[in-house]
């Protein structure tokens, strides 16, 4: 006989027993956390049968990045566009896919929030089948009601209000923090719930795993070689070394290393000495989620979470997991004064 299902909770109780802590609350951010777990649902159910429908392959058009837009890029962006802000909780939306904020009309709602995304990371993999995922942040609006500006907009990750993500993968996991703990809920497709599936995840002080693109090795600098190098093959305390593991998905990369233990690695090179990695829609999103879960993140000179970004689109390197690497690796290259 099927067993009685004991202590499952969805997230939207969780959302709520969080709310019930605040008793101030309005319930705006508890709704804005509903509208994008309603848009993960849509955009999983979409990724998960792509094969099967005409929505495979690039639109022949390039975003702001000059990357090539994917159809379920395109179609994971205007879903969050239009599933957020609709009770009027955001005053403006930043996605990774379009080159200038959305700022939202304040008049029909309390235009708190600032919500900023990459709605389908890693979408180059989509057609092979490969677990990509969409990253988000939330911050509060700084400015009074009437006047949002982009200094609302152009806060560092210390100053979340909360951040998450999804990884389409094996299952569809949710996993986000508001400042009290990290927390993953898995979709249960039978019936569109996202369940509590991993409470208050702690990711490992040290992991075994480095994950970064060794094809870019030449065009690194040559501290970031030897960092590379001493990953691999051990260093004092640390014997033995790591093992590699690159999908070329940061958001599966990132979840795998949160879980298990590891490093990801994304350096600057020669072509991109800013690294290639968004400040707003990945870097700090990711970074708030690994702090509270106790890693760490850093662009090689200090945290991720302190640098107040210069516009949108602001590109950084990343060092990103177990806090014990990440911070070795920070020494080294910031001993070596290394941005490039
Ligand atoms: P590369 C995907 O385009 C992405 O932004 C991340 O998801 C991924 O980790 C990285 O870029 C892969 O970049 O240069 O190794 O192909």
């Amino acid at each position: 006989m099927t067993q009685v299902p004991r202590n499952l909770q969805t997230i939207e109780a969780h959302m709520l027993e969080l709310q019930s802590l605040h008793p101030g609350a309005s319930g705006d951010f508890t709704g804005l956390l509903n509208d994008i777990t309603f848009a993960a649902k849509i955009i999983s159910r979409e990724v998960t049968k792509a094969g099967l429908v005409d929505i495979l392959g690039a639109t022949g058009e390039e975003n702001v990045q000059g990357e090539a837009v994917q159809k379920l890029d395109d179609y994971a962006n205007k879903v969050f566009l239009n599933c957020l802000g609709k009770r009027g909780q955001v005053c403006i939306m930043g996605s990774e896919e379009t080159a200038e904020p959305v700022y939202l009309p304040v008049s029909q709602g309390s235009g708190r929030y600032i919500v900023v995304f990459d709605p389908l990371d890693g979408s180059s993999n989509i057609d092979a089948n490969v677990s990509v995922g969409t990253i988000f942040g939330i911050w509060r609006r700084r400015s009074d009601r009437a006047h949002v500006c982009a200094e609302d907009l152009l806060q560092p990750g210390r100053d979340l209000v909360a951040s998450g993500y999804i990884v389409y993968g094996s299952s569809t996991m949710f996993v986000y923090t508001a400042g009290k703990g990290v927390h993953g809920f898995t979709l249960d497709p039978s019936i569109g719930e996202f369940l509590l599936s991993h409470e208050n995840i702690a990711t490992p002080f040290s992991g075994h795993l480095y994950s970064v693109n060794e094809a870019y090795q030449n065009d690194w600098s040559a501290e970031v070689r030897e960092v590379v190098g001493i990953l691999k093959g051990g260093r004092p305390g640390r014997p033995g070394g790591m093992s590699g593991r690159y999908i070329g998905s940061l958001v599966a990369d990132f979840h795998r290393n949160l879980l298990y233990g590891g490093t990801y690695l994304y350096p600057p090179t020669t072509d991109k000495p800013a690294g290639k990695l968004r400040l707003m829609c990945e870097a700090a999103p990711l970074a708030f989620i690994a702090e509270h879960a106790g890693g760490y993140a850093s662009d090689g000179a200090g945290p991720i979470l302190d640098i107040v970004p210069d516009g949108l689109h602001m590109r950084v390197p990343l060092y990103i997991g177990s806090r014990e690497d990440v911070l070795w690796i920070e020494k080294k290259l910031s001993a070596a004064g290394d941005k490039l």
